[in-house]
């Protein structure tokens, strides 16, 4: 019985077939009911008990074997079938829409790029912060106004665990942990408790820069963010510093840049005075210099902060800030094309 399965095996890998019709006539041949296969599985019940086993193995692997022979001979056929039918290769392939970057993103990139030409690097620092780093190596008073739990979201009813408030926290671990010179930006998400209107949002984004070293002086500032709103608004734009007030700068100012939009001859969003504010800035208060253990005898720095949104809106004339947080598919898509 072993030689008739190996003569059928034989035969069988020999097959061929011109048609798919004629592979389906090899199928009836091979494994129908009344089938060569079928056939020797009838015989197999009449041989002897100790063969059985043998035989039986040698069955079962013709009839796999089969079963594959006239699988691969029908698919010869239905692939240059389908090929011809219902494929055209020559059609247009299915697209997909690629996603683009957010407005903020796209600004904040920019801010980077144009720090970075001026030599400054970018750190990063946590969203959750504590009351030394947020406030008091910042030379907040004890009773300053923003450490009040109308301003700043508190974690837990512990005064000890907030979200940041601004990205100086950031400012304040890096003068800790690394020695002057320092040239970076600071980048990120922060938080304050404030009523949601077209201006104003309890999240936004800053970008905050640092420069210390020795020698460092006022007019260091001056040109540095001159430069900055130049490649940020265009080479005409102009800036006024304005004597201001925070806890951690002194002197302190605020800076506004010519209006990009009407050039400085008036309209509404600069109020028709010809300036927009952008950003605060300052000399580093020599308090603030100390509490990161850095020496105010030979250091000297500036800094100052800047809101993203902001100046995306006045880039992009973009009127109410909430767009920036819905993810309205169709205010994202008018950004695509911009990197
Ligand atoms: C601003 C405005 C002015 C500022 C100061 C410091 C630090 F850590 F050096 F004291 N960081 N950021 C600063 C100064 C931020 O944002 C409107």
């Amino acid at each position: 019985m072993i030689k008739k399965i190996e003569e059928l095996r034989k035969e069988i890998e020999n097959l061929q077939a011109e048609t798919a019709e004629a592979a389906e006539q090899l199928r009836i041949k091979y494994l129908s009911k009344k089938g060569a296969v079928s056939k020797l599985f009838d015989e197999f019940k009449t041989i002897p008990n100790e063969q059985k086993r043998d035989v039986g193995q040698a069955l079962n692997t013709l009839k796999t074997f089969v079963k594959d022979r006239i699988i691969i001979l029908k698919e010869g056929f239905s692939n240059s079938e389908s090929e011809s039918v219902d494929m055209d290769l020559t059609l247009p392939g299915i697209s997909f829409e690629l996603g683009g970057r957010h407005p903020l993103s796209i600004v904040r990139n920019e801010i980077i790029e144009i720090f970075a030409r001026l030599g400054f690097t970018v750190a990063e620092g946590p969203e959750i912060e504590d009351d030394w780093h947020v406030f008091s190596a910042l030379n907040f008073p004890e009773e300053h106004p923003a450490r009040d739990m109308q301003d700043t979201f508190f974690i837990a009813q512990n005064p000890d665990v907030l979200l940041r408030t601004h990205t100086s926290s950031v400012q304040v671990r890096e003068m800790e942990k690394t020695k002057p010179p320092i040239r970076t930006i600071f980048p990120g998400r922060v938080f304050r408790n404030e009523a949601i209107s077209a201006r104003a949002h309890c999240i936004f984004h800053q970008v905050e820069g640092l420069f210390i070293d020795e020698d460092v002086s006022f007019a260091d500032l001056k040109q540095t963010l001159l430069y900055f709103a130049k490649e940020m608004f265009g080479e005409e734009t102009k800036i006024r510093l304005r004597p201001s007030y925070f806890p951690f700068t002194e002197p302190s100012a605020e800076m506004d840049i010519s209006c990009s939009l009407c050039g400085g001859k008036g309209c509404n969003v600069c109020k028709y005075t010809g300036w927009v504010e952008i950003l605060g800035c300052g000399m580093v208060d020599p308090n603030v210099l100390e509490n990161s253990n850095i020496d105010n005898k030979k250091y000297t720095g500036f800094a100052f902060g800047m809101g993203i949104e902001r100046i995306t809106m006045l880039r992009y004339q973009i009127k109410d800030i909430r767009l920036f947080f819905e993810n309205d598919i169709r205010f994202l898509n008018q950004f695509k094309s911009v990197d």
